[in-house]
């Protein structure tokens, strides 16, 4: 059986998770990812009760019940880079026994569900609306340092896309995950738009926002606008999707990324009052979830 050596499988002297410094019984398999921390404790505010809430680095969980349903809310803080840990994390607790370090017989399967904030690349598109991903590009190549990522993605969109973008040969290859088609189901009613989401790898270069620095690829955003494959157009920018949709799907685990529009990037329309909706949006994820 396989071992994971403390050099690879980091755990604390409390018997907690390196990054995230959890212990196996606090973590739900019902798990709300959301990047600010400050979101977790709005919506820990609705939560009858609160088991624990715990912080370390950028990381803060809160496990409580809402509706007699028991919940973790974890914030990421922004990027893939940190749902690498975050997933691999989630995952440990839940399929590593920690104190042998071997993996534990039974595999326990995740419900993951981020909730975030997002920037339209259709400009019909209006800020406010609630756009669920039913597939998740990422820019950000954490995927690809994955055995079987194929098993994880869509391999003719991903060529599709690289082709039609004319995706710059010094950036790392795209690739585009799938979220869990029964959470896409099960979250995404009538008052949510589907779509097809990108994760960036950064928020001002990677995302075609120029301020000081010209770009690389200037007419990137064009050639995403006008991108169909099949029913799918691409909608959104954000930060964490795709690597939450892929490496779940590697693991055994459901997610699904739902996110707010704050802003069009096509006409540059913004919606500094976002907080309420995004509100909105987390009281739709908690009865739904
Ligand atoms: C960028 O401002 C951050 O906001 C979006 C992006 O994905 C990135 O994390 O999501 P959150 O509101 O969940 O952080």
């Amino acid at each position: 059986m396989k071992h994971f050596p403390s050099s690879e499988l980091i755990i604390n002297d409390d018997g907690s998770i390196f990054h995230l410094h959890l212990l196996p019984e606090q973590l739900s398999d019902k798990v709300i990812l959301v990047g600010d921390p400050g979101r977790v404790e709005m919506i820990a505010s609705y939560f009858e009760n609160i088991e624990c809430d715990v912080a370390n680095r950028e990381f803060r969980t809160i496990t409580g019940t809402y509706k007699g349903k028991r919940l973790t809310v974890v914030g990421t803080g922004i990027g893939t880079d940190n749902i690498d840990i975050v997933v691999n994390e989630l995952d440990a607790l839940s399929n590593i026994d920690l104190v042998n370090r071997t993996e534990k017989p039974e595999h326990k399967q995740l419900t993951l569900v981020r909730i975030g904030t997002s920037g339209a690349v259709q400009p019909d598109i209006r800020p406010g609306t609630y756009v669920l991903s039913e597939k998740s590009i990422g820019f950000d190549g954490v995927l690809n340092f994955y055995a079987n990522r194929n098993a994880a993605c869509d391999i003719e969109f991903e060529k599709a896309f690289t082709h039609h973008v004319n995706w710059h040969p010094q950036w790392c290859a795209p690739y585009v995950a799938d979220n869990d088609p029964e959470l896409v189901e099960r979250i995404g009613k009538d008052d949510m738009l589907r779509g097809v989401t990108i994760s960036a790898n950064g928020f001002y270069g990677p995302q075609g926002r120029e301020l000081r620095l010209p770009l690389a690829h200037p007419t990137l955003n064009d050639n995403i606008e006008t991108f169909r494959y099949g029913r799918f157009k691409v909608t959104n920018y954000e930060m964490e999707s795709s690597a939450i949709a892929g490496l779940s799907k590697l693991m055994g685990h459901k997610a699904v990324t739902v996110c707010c529009i704050i802003a069009n990037r096509r006409i540059h329309d913004a919606f500094p009052n976002y907080k309420e909706s995004v509100q909105m949006l987390v009281e739709k994820v908690l009865d739904r979830i």
